[in-house]
């Protein structure tokens, strides 16, 4: 079987750097409430349960998302321009990008995801359709900045971050990742680039509480997975039985909250600390900020961007934002 690195236009980077740099994944139990960061649902397993989400009929996001890109995909290409190193950030199964690149054109299309693997065979996909295209997989996360690999030309960077990933962030935690792709936009060939990015509107409170507490209980299973996944990573035995999923919109923060609620009294020891749970404590596993159209455009603002246009859905439950690093 080939490897990806035997493909002539598909290259493979694994970053080491977060094994060993990276703090302890279980450090957030400790504080009230416990908390784990999202990063760790995408195990091979959790890309796969997120791709199935993507499916579901109550998650609504992919479906706005992928109506703009068919829709408007011809007006986003006039704007942004052809020819662009095309970065992906948090790439998945590529499917958003796959609707965008017969019409931008990218000189370079080069896809970031924490699930090496799984980006791996969706590149592979890729890579069939578009045999012409130079591909470049890097599996890394950037949740805390991202770092550009120093081997890797960078000309006329055009970020691409669809699926409101970047709810997955606070406030100031979504300014300085954004601040850093206005930063590695100056930094690049020819001291700027352009940002693409997908963002989830707020609606109703019915509507968001379905795409995160779907019938089928795959969402449930995806959050229940990162205990799987954490307990691989490090030792530590989360027993998934012992907790079931609850999701639920914050109305005061503007966010969707997805938590692991404990089903039991049961208590965790690992080396750096240790948690105690009563039946009905629960662990705060991922938030997904909603934004107001105007808000999101001032975050833009604020992080050095200029913004140039946006798109919406028919139903403006979603938008597509098009900046830049400055005005050119
Ligand atoms: C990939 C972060 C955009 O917040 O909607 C889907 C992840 N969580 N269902 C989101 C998710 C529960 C998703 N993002």
């Amino acid at each position: 079987m080939p490897v990806a690195g035997d493909i002539a236009l598909l290259r493979f980077i694994e970053d080491q750097r977060g094994r060993r740099e990276r703090s302890d994944p279980l450090q957030g139990l400790l504080a009230t409430p416990p908390r784990l960061s999202p990063r760790y649902f995408y195990d091979s397993l959790g890309s796969h349960l997120f791709a199935a989400i993507t499916e579901l009929d109550e998650y609504y996001p992919t479906r706005l998302e992928r109506s703009i890109y068919a829709g408007q995909g011809e007006a986003i290409a006039r704007a942004t321009g052809q020819g662009h190193t095309m970065v992906d950030l948090g790439a998945g199964d590529c499917v958003k990008a796959e609707l965008l690149l017969q019409r931008l054109q990218p000189a370079h299309y080069v896809a970031i995801d924490v699930a090496g693997e799984f980006l791996k065979s969706s590149l592979r996909r890729i890579e069939a359709r578009f045999p012409q295209l130079k591909i470049t997989g890097v599996a890394a996360d950037f949740s805390e900045g991202l770092q550009w690999p120093a081997d890797l030309a960078c000309r006329r960077p055009l970020f691409f971050y669809p699926g409101s990933s970047i709810g997955n962030f606070s406030l100031p935690d979504a300014r300085a990742l954004l601040r850093s792709l206005w930063q590695a936009c100056r930094q690049s060939d020819e001291g700027r680039g352009d940002l693409l990015i997908g963002v989830d509107l707020l609606k109703s409170a019915a509507r968001m509480q379905a795409a995160y507490d779907d019938a089928l209980g795959v969402t449930a299973s995806f959050n229940l997975n990162m205990l799987r996944h954490l307990s691989h990573l490090t030792g530590v035995n989360f027993d998934v039985r012992k907790f079931r999923h609850h999701a639920q919109f914050n109305p005061a923060k503007g966010r969707m909250e997805m938590w692991l609620v404990s089903k039991c009294a049961q208590r965790m020891d690992w080396q750096g600390g240790s948690l105690v749970l009563n039946e009905g404590d629960a662990i705060l596993s991922e938030c997904s900020y909603k934004y107001a159209p105007d808000d999101f455009r001032r975050l833009l603002k604020s992080s050095g961007f200029q913004v140039v246009q946006d798109w919406f859905d028919a139903t403006h439950g979603f938008m597509v934002c098009h900046a830049r690093s400055d005005l050119h």
